[in-house]
């Protein structure tokens, strides 16, 4: 039933036009992470980086007289009056939100309150979330109103799942930013495009959001920044694009508006996003996006050796100087954080050394290197699955218990190629080298010494420190607070923040933002390596020396899924 033959019948009219409470309830992610950037968010005065974007965008979406709460788990307790005060939870999320996902399903239930689940991971492993009431599967554009009629009209359970790749983004609301807490989160995100145009083997964006970008259009997406700037928010701001520069035309004639935008405002707003490396070879974007107040740039790089990056399918990676490439972006102004993987079939030996001097000479302080791990519906998975290869999703859950694996830790859930302790010692030995103090400081300077800011026309900003010093009052406090925790927390790493901190203030005071970037991303990642790599050595203890090469914890190799890491007790 639609919403207008719904809007026909008297009784379902009325039952229609009431108000509905619908609390929105972000999940836990599960356990230590690369991302979840703990010292470096409490630097900020912040309990987790980022909102939940794809929830506040589905509340946006809800008819207008239904009212919206939302507890973020990340940063709050879910407690028996937020349940009691709905009629409706509506939660999801990515793979390491599952487990606490299935926690909040279990408990909304056994309040009597029917629960609806959408998102990347329910889209694409639904057969998870049996449970809940409602699954809304793919991109809720297409397919919420059907939700909302089948709700409207008395149906209390269902799955909806929208067409492929269908949903017209230009038709998308401005997301509930409202119902966020400010002091919670890092940055906010902000989506223009959905979707990529490559088609690496290991990743699911093609397959969730599709291979042809699809964007938003200039004045709704300034509408986005508007509402930002009238709630109040200033500062770095996210663009969550899969490949911010995946429909380079479409990018190209926004980027002018945003820049005249920024201009207008006084820059209140500093962006991030995620791009592929082919960025580099593209001066007028460069430009346009270091004009627009662009800061950093993740560029997946993945790895050191063209054979592999043929073999996943990455061949913008290839025929350049990977180095060479970030060294470009550099000098444009903007700093990157990359990814790396370990665990490729093609690795013919260890890939340690290569991708330590790939990292050194790049000069990225910010590298995320992982194991390889095989997302629901990918290529890879498939291939995985054809040749036998794949373990039960369960294989990992024993990892999770090691004292909280990192998704850099917890990947190889199939029968690798290469000997899969080796793959293991090479990742154990690049956290090593790379994550020691003076490794990531050497990057840092030499990155910073490239590293060319713009001078922007800042003398129509609000505040006094943005227009003397780009620095917003809040920031500036929080420098203090950088210096203090490093002191005290990182004593081994002062001089050398220290020493940054004053060459940088003489030579390019534009540039201190990036000082200040590293030396908190290394509050989180210097401690997070080391975390890593013990739970690297429990896992290649685990190998028996003539088993099938996979680790073996207790007697039985593959457990059953643990309990969420925090007992789900709900606080009254
Ligand atoms: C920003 C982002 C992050 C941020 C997280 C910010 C945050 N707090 O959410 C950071 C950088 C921290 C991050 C990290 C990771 N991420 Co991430 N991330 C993204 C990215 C690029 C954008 C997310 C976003 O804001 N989208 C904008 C909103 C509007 O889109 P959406 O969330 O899809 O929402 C739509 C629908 O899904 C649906 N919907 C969403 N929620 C709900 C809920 C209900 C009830 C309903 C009805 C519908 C619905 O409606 C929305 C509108 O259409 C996505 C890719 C993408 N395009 O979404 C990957 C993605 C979500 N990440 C992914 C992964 C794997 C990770 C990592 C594990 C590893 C990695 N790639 O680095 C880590 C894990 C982090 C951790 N702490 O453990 C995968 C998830 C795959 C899966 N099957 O779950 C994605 C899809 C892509 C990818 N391969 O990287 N990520
Ligand atoms: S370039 Fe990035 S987003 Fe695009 S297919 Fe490759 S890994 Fe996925």
């Amino acid at each position: 039933m639609t919403i207008e033959e719904a809007l026909a019948t008297p009784s379902l009219a009325a039952d229609a036009s009431r108000t509905r409470k619908v609390l929105l309830v972000a999940p836990r992610f599960h356990g230590l992470s690369f991302w979840n950037m703990t010292e470096t968010c409490e630097v900020f005065g912040a309990r987790t980086p980022a909102p939940p974007t794809g929830l506040i965008t589905v509340a946006a979406m809800l008819p207008a007289h239904w009212q919206c709460r939302l507890v973020d788990r990340n940063t709050e307790e879910l407690i028996d009056a937020d349940l009691e005060w709905a009629d409706l939870v509506m939660t999801g999320g990515m793979m390491p939100q599952r487990l606490d996902t299935l926690a909040v399903i279990e408990v909304v239930q056994a309040h009597g309150r029917p629960v609806v689940v959408g998102g990347p991971d329910v889209t694409s492993s639904p057969e998870a979330y049996e449970g809940a009431d409602f699954r809304v599967l793919g991109e809720a554009e297409g397919i919420i109103d059907e939700f909302i009629a089948a709700w409207n009209s008395g149906d209390r359970r269902g799955t909806f799942e929208a067409e492929k790749f269908k949903a017209d983004v230009t038709k998308t609301p401005i997301p509930r930013y409202d119902l966020l807490k400010r002091d919670q989160y890092m940055y906010y995100g902000v989506q223009f495009a959905r979707g990529c145009p490559f088609t690496c083997e290991f990743c699911d964006i093609i397959e969730l959001y599709g291979r042809v970008p699809r964007v938003k259009n200039a004045e709704q997406l300034l509408a986005e920044l508007d509402r930002l700037y009238e709630l109040g928010y200033r500062g770095h701001l996210d663009f969550v694009d899969d490949n911010f520069i995946g429909n380079k035309k479409a990018v190209k004639a926004f980027l002018p508006h945003l820049i005249s935008w920024q201009k207008e405002h006084g820059y209140p707003f500093g962006f991030s996003t995620e791009a592929s490396v082919n960025l580099s070879d593209d001066a007028a974007m460069l430009a346009l996006m270091r004009e627009a107040n662009f800061f950093t740039i993740f560029v997946g790089i993945e790895s050191p050796d063209t054979d592999t990056l043929i073999l996943m399918q990455k061949k913008q990676n290839t025929r350049r100087s990977l180095a060479d490439s970030i060294h470009k972006i550099y000098r444009a102004g903007m700093s990157v954080n990359a990814g790396f993987i370990v665990g490729f079939d093609s690795e013919k030996a260890s890939v340690a050394d290569a991708m330590i001097e790939l990292i050194e000479a790049a000069a990225i302080p910010v590298a995320m290197v992982g194991l390889l791990f095989a997302l629901p519906n990918t290529q890879l998975t498939r291939r995985l699955k054809a040749e036998g290869r794949l373990l039960p999703q369960e294989f990992l859950y024993q990892f999770a218990e090691l004292g909280q694996g990192d998704q850099c830790a917890m990947g190889l859930n199939f029968h690798t190629a290469r000997s899969r302790r080796d793959i293991l010692a090479d990742l154990k030995q690049i956290l090593q080298r790379v994550y020691s103090v003076d490794a990531y400081y050497d990057r840092a300077r030499t990155m910073l010494g490239m590293l060319d800011r713009p001078r922007q026309d800042r003398s129509r900003a609000p505040e006094f420190f943005q227009r003397t010093l780009g620095i917003s009052g809040r920031d500036l406090r929080l420098i203090g607070r950088l210096f203090w925790r490093i002191w005290r927390r990182q004593p081994e790493a002062f001089g050398r923040f220290c020493r940054l901190f004053f060459d940088t203030l003489k030579r390019n005071p534009e540039n201190l933002v990036g000082v200040f970037m590293s030396a908190s991303f290394y509050l989180h990642l210097g401690p997070l390596a080391r975390h890593v790599v013990s739970v690297l050595e429990k896992r290649i203890a685990a190998i028996p020396e003539d088993g099938d090469g996979l680790e073996v914890f207790g007697n039985t190799p593959v457990p059953s899924r643990p309990e969420p890491e925090k007992p789900f007790a709900m606080a009254s």
